[in-house]
């Protein structure tokens, strides 16, 4: 992974909204489009499924030059090569992920509140999320909503990339880009596309839009 973290559309999966079409494909389309980071988030496969799923994800990832990130599970980030791996603030600590993946491991932190980012383990985390934007259905155990005014006040105390996420539409890509967002994570908005390829271009067009406007 590139230290400066260059990504724009960040893909991260969930096999359960794909609405029945295979994973790899659904993925395939997404990087097609224009996806250019993924993440494994899987919550509803065992230890060994994960494990082989994050194998076959990461050859394809290989395959379009694309950085594979794992969500919270190190042994896999490290026995597949990837390129990251991403933690909340309630998963493994990121010194301890580090004892098992190197000191310069790429390591993501989700922040949920603006007082995450005083912690100490922010100051070792290579790009933060900033979750949710919005309240989502993809993800239903969040209690607080940063919302655009949330995400401008955190682009003002940091300099890390921000990666925005929860309930991020092409409708309301280029906002979040224009408040301070460096990349836009999306689950069903491409997974559950009728088009995940479509969806990945329109969703770059807005964020070209963002960007224009900043
Ligand atoms: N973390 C915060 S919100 C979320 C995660 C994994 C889910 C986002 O899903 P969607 O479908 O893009 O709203
Ligand atoms: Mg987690």
């Amino acid at each position: 992974m590139n230290k400066d973290f260059p990504y724009r559309l960040y893909l991260v999966t969930d096999q359960a909204l794909c609405l029945g079409r295979d994973f790899f494909w659904v993925v395939e389309e997404g990087l097609k489009g224009g996806v250019d980071i993924v993440q494994l988030r899987e919550k509803d496969l065992d230890m060994e499924s994960f494990s082989r799923k994050a194998e076959r994800l990461k050859a394809l990832c290989d395959r379009y030059k694309v950085p594979l990130v794992i969500n919270d599970d190190v042994h896999v980030a490290k026995s597949i090569d990837a390129a990251a791996l991403h933690v909340g603030q309630s998963d493994s600590p990121i010194s301890d992920a580090r004892g098992v993946l190197g000191e310069d491991f790429p390591i993501g932190l989700s922040l949920d509140k603006i007082s995450d980012l005083e912690k100490p383990k922010s100051k070792l985390a290579w790009y933060f999320g900033v979750s949710p934007i919005y309240s989502t259905p993809t993800k239903t155990d969040t209690q607080y909503e940063w919302g655009l005014e949330g995400l401008q006040d955190l682009r003002k105390k940091t300099h890390k990339k921000l990666v925005a996420i929860g309930r991020v539409k092409v409708e309301n890509a280029a906002e979040m880009i224009q408040s301070g967002a460096d990349c836009l994570a999306v689950v069903s908005g491409i997974c559950s596309a009728p088009s995940p390829a479509h969806a990945a271009e329109a969703f770059r067009e807005a964020i070209e839009k963002g960007l224009s406007k900043r």
